[in-house]
């Protein structure tokens, strides 16, 4: 996978793409992740990237030239990208599922915006997909960046190793991640639940499942309407009413 960054903060990505996972996703050359600097696409002698806003208003506006020219010289030396990705407020919500969709793509570009947004017409012409990651707003685009970069990396066929699965972690299919437990089995007095101790694996299986779903319903009940629930996981759930009921 390759994912071109376009920035005026470049250095801002020194940090979360040289260490860990992500780095050794590069150093394999599974991932290829470029840091293009807009302002190196300003035409004019201040190298300015922003100016003010037409109809007035406060604070400044990215500019789409920059923008444009940037996407130019990707076309020209990296191919047509698959998906030119704006992170703003306005986009759809990142989530699971569209980190799984953004990872079947060969090559991505993210668009890093600052001041009080970007020149509609980079939008309305240039982007393919308007992505958010939460209802606040950053002062720009780079940690959006980072987070939807380090969510599709990671779900990129060779990237997490193979003790590590994509396939039984939070949302998978939708529901909250059973909880963990490692060595020792006791700590200060707190022990590990049983279950896990008893080499049983179907009787682990069904606990953690029930565990699942135990966790959403209690804090993202929401999940549950979405989740790919099962039979068993549709009796599990009627067994756990079941006991809330007798308990009220
Ligand atoms: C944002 C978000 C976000 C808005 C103005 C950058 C800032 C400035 N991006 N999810 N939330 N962007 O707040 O993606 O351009």
């Amino acid at each position: 996978m390759m994912v071109d960054i376009l920035t005026l903060f470049p250095e801002m990505f020194s940090g979360p793409f040289d260490a860990s996972i992500i780095k050794r996703a590069r150093e394999k050359g599974i991932i290829e992740i470029n840091l293009i600097n807009i302002r190196d696409f300003s035409r004019n002698k201040h190298r300015t990237v922003d100016d003010t806003p037409y109809g007035g208003g406060a604070g400044m506006v990215m500019a789409a030239e920059p923008l444009f020219e940037a996407l130019d010289w990707i076309r020209a030396h990296r191919g047509v990208p698959d998906r030119v990705i704006l992170l703003c407020p306005a986009g759809r919500t990142f989530n699971q599922r569209v980190a799984a969709e953004l990872s079947r793509v060969k090559h991505l570009v993210l668009i890093c915006g600052h001041y009080e947004g970007i020149d509609e017409r980079v939008a309305e012409h240039l982007v393919t997909d308007e992505i958010s990651i939460g209802d606040y707003v950053l002062t720009g685009g780079e940690l959006p960046a980072m987070v939807v970069v380090d969510a599709v990396c990671r779900l990129v066929p060779g990237v997490l190793g193979e003790r590590a699965s994509a396939l039984e972690e939070s949302f998978n299919d939708g529901l909250l991640e059973y909880p963990h437990y490692t060595r020792p089995r006791e700590y200060r007095g707190y022990r590990v639940p049983e279950v896990l101790l008893s080499g049983h694996h179907e009787q682990i299986r069904l606990w953690r499942r029930r565990q699942s779903l135990l966790r959403t319903l209690a804090s993202r009940p929401d999940l549950l309407a979405g989740a790919n629930l099962t039979d068993e996981d549709r009796k599990i759930l009627a067994s756990v009413m079941e006991e809330i009921k007798s308990l009220i």
